[in-house]
């Protein structure tokens, strides 16, 4: 565990480790995965459980880059973006997502905002790098959540997941208990018309949008604590159609947080477990990583969990 938290020290310079089956990383706790692929190489970002042993509740500064080519073989790159970063913002980085384009990177997180505004909000940083530095793209929060009308919660704004499609086409899907999607703009960092709700079965939070062969897959946080679950569509906006669970509880943590990708001909799901000491649990989480596997008809097989 002490190496678990000498780890909060700033890391100054890129390092390597070889993951060990699950979770893959083991000496920081990292959670809410998000990865992209990027010159023959993966990038994974995730968010970084600080909170001291034995507290309950997310303690959360920074976010981590870490990246491979075979992955096996990581290296773990200094923090890129930490919440100091967002000037509007306070603290808690939460669930977050790195997409490229035109060779700009942006990374769209979730932060709880200053005092001027309820709760928390979703901003978008940018580089010219995966690894960073980035920097605030737009020096105010691109949703607040005064903007969700309907929200009952002051956390309904988080999560935000980005998909471009074939035709350049960018969105922004994002929430809790409440998913919402927008179009963005060519530039990634202002919106294109309103807002559109998606219903799916006993959404909590966690959406991720990916692609294979004319299906679109949207994957999601379900029920609490949490299972992922995914819903398919021929179409970017629905309908829907529910499909069922896609892992179950993973070890010892209530929530779970999934990234799907296609690297080297395989795909792999991507989620967090709080099971990398005994009792870590919620508040203390580690990122794990699965093969994934389709069936013929497109569906996505039930991923067997290397980490239970
Ligand atoms: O890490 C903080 C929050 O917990 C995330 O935003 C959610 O997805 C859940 O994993």
């Amino acid at each position: 565990v002490s190496t678990v938290f000498n780890s909060v020290l700033a890391q100054t310079k890129d390092t390597s480790f070889q993951s060990n089956g699950n979770p893959i990383i083991r000496h920081k706790y990292t959670a809410d995965a998000a990865a992209i692929v990027y010159k023959d190489k993966v990038y994974l970002y995730t968010g970084h459980d600080v909170a001291p042993p034995k507290e309950n509740r997310y303690v959360m500064h920074d976010w981590l880059v870490f990246s491979t080519s075979d992955m096996v073989n990581w290296t773990e790159h200094p923090s890129p973006l930490n919440v100091k970063a967002f000037k509007w913002a306070k603290d808690d980085a939460w669930a977050s997502q790195v997409i490229e384009r035109n060779g700009k990177f942006y990374w769209f997180v979730a932060i709880t905002h200053d005092s001027t505004h309820r709760g928390k909000a979703i901003g978008v940083a940018v580089s010219d790098s995966p690894t960073g530095p980035f920097t605030d793209a737009i020096g105010k929060a691109l949703i607040t959540n005064d903007m969700t009308t309907e929200a009952k919660i002051s956390w309904d704004d988080i999560d935000p997941s980005v998909f471009i499609d074939d035709d350049g086409q960018a969105y922004l899907f994002w929430g809790n208990t409440t998913l919402h999607y927008v179009k963005l703009k060519e530039n990634m960092i202002e919106m294109d018309g309103a807002f559109k709700k998606i219903d799916v079965p006993k959404f909590t939070e966690a959406p991720w949008v990916h692609k294979r062969n004319g299906w679109y897959y949207l994957s999601y946080a379900y029920e609490f604590p949490e299972k992922i679950t995914y819903a398919m569509s021929k179409n970017i906006n629905g309908p829907w159609e529910y499909k069922g669970i896609l892992n179950e509880i993973a070890g010892n943590s209530n929530t779970n947080h999934q990234a799907i990708i296609e690297f080297k001909g395989k795909w792999y799901f991507i989620y967090h477990n709080g099971a990398l000491v005994p009792d870590a649990g919620s508040f203390h989480r580690s990122v794990c990583i699965d093969y994934l596997y389709y069936n013929k008809d497109g569906t996505m097989k039930r991923v067997i969990m290397t980490s239970e």
